[in-house]
């Protein structure tokens, strides 16, 4: 069989250290597949071009084969130009102490950047994952200022979170995390969302049971779990003096993986995308949803049961996401 074309992918924020894990597993075709050659476009900024040049040599000594080239830029043209799949990893990331809010100054300008680039050059129908923080409004800005592609080719990452729950859960009944299945994430990647296992289910070998019914601890599924699932990086950062990396590579590649390939069937993941009203959610806020994908489009499940407990919830991480739409786009204007 012919070689496939190789497919181009940007991944930003190239010289840092979530991308140093993303970038070997881009490598490797765990996102896109073992038979498909990628060419990567790494940006970063231009006092980081040193470290680049170091991850650079090192792709050339992993000797991947699905590897057809590299471009290493400081230039956004460059980085977007024909791109089929990118990873906006890069901005600044959040330090001890601090929260999500704080980055928003910073890092929404690099975004309503990145949209207007990759308007000129991406190609229309690529595939954009937001990563670096706040992701959800991040995204929102990027396809605010990229209006020739589809609002639906934004999305931003809240599946290390979900993985996060998925572990949790499986640690608490000794079962492997891929036993667990439909956890969902709402809202916003921040201590406000709600992990959700309403209708998740523990899949064992012969059949299927909740995961209500598995733990048969509501108090702990509605309390203590919620709360360590969304103060997880916070907990991370305290441990390790930096940010999560090694899981928020594997999770970018769990998000962008599912979306090229699609979900299986009866199975949904939580992806950050803009809001169509669904649940009662206001539109145009990129908030994270369960969803299915089908032919590299996703689809936002509909018809769950939302409890009065998941109500509150759910509007609560969408008021937050409101203020902070509200926010970035008094910086972007400015
Ligand atoms: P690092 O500081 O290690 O790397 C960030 C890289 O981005 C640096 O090399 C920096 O030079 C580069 N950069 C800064 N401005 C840039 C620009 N305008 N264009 C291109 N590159 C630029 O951070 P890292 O740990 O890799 O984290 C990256 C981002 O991911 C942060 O915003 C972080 O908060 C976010 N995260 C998001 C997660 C999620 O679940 N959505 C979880 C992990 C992580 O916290």
């Amino acid at each position: 069989m012919p070689e496939k074309e190789p497919i181009r992918v940007v991944v930003t924020g190239a010289a840092g250290q979530i991308a140093y894990s993303l970038i070997y597993m881009i490598a490797n075709g765990d996102v896109f597949g073992r038979e498909q050659p990628v060419y990567l476009h790494l940006l970063d900024i231009p006092p980081a071009m040193g470290i680049l040049e170091g991850v650079c040599m090192e792709i050339d000594d992993l000797a991947f084969p699905l590897v057809k080239g590299y471009v290493k830029t400081a230039e956004p043209k460059d980085a977007f130009e024909g791109a089929d799949a990118a990873f906006l990893v890069g901005s600044m990331p959040r330090r001890e102490g601090m929260e999500r809010k704080d980055l928003l100054t910073a890092n929404v300008r690099i975004f309503k950047a990145q949209g207007q680039a990759l308007d000129q050059y991406a190609k229309k129908d690529v595939k954009v994952l937001v990563v670096g923080n706040p992701a959800n409004t991040n995204a929102f800005i990027c396809s605010y200022y990229a209006p020739s592609i589809p609002n639906e080719n934004f999305t931003a990452m809240t599946r290390l979170d979900q993985n996060r729950a998925q572990a949790l859960i499986a640690k608490r009944l000794n079962k492997s995390a891929n036993s667990i299945t439909n956890v969902t994430i709402w809202g916003n990647h921040s201590s406000t969302q709600f992990p959700d296992v309403i209708n998740a289910k523990v899949v064992e070998p012969a059949d299927s049971v909740s995961v209500y019914d598995a733990v048969k601890d509501t108090k702990w599924l509605e309390s203590d779990f919620i709360k360590t699932v969304q103060t997880r990086g916070a907990a991370v950062i305290s441990a390790r003096k930096a940010s999560s990396a090694m899981s928020a590579a594997k999770a970018a590649v769990d998000h962008m993986r599912d979306w090229w390939n699609g979900t299986p069937s009866g199975k949904w993941v939580s992806m950050g995308v803009l809001s169509d009203g669904s649940y009662g959610i206001p539109k145009d806020l990129v908030y994270s949803f369960p969803v299915t994908i089908a032919n590299k489009k996703w689809t936002i499940v509909q018809g769950l049961k939302i409890t009065d407990f998941a109500r509150s919830k759910l509007d609560l991480t969408a008021a937050e996401l409101i203020d902070e739409k509200k926010e970035a786009e008094s910086i972007c204007s400015a």
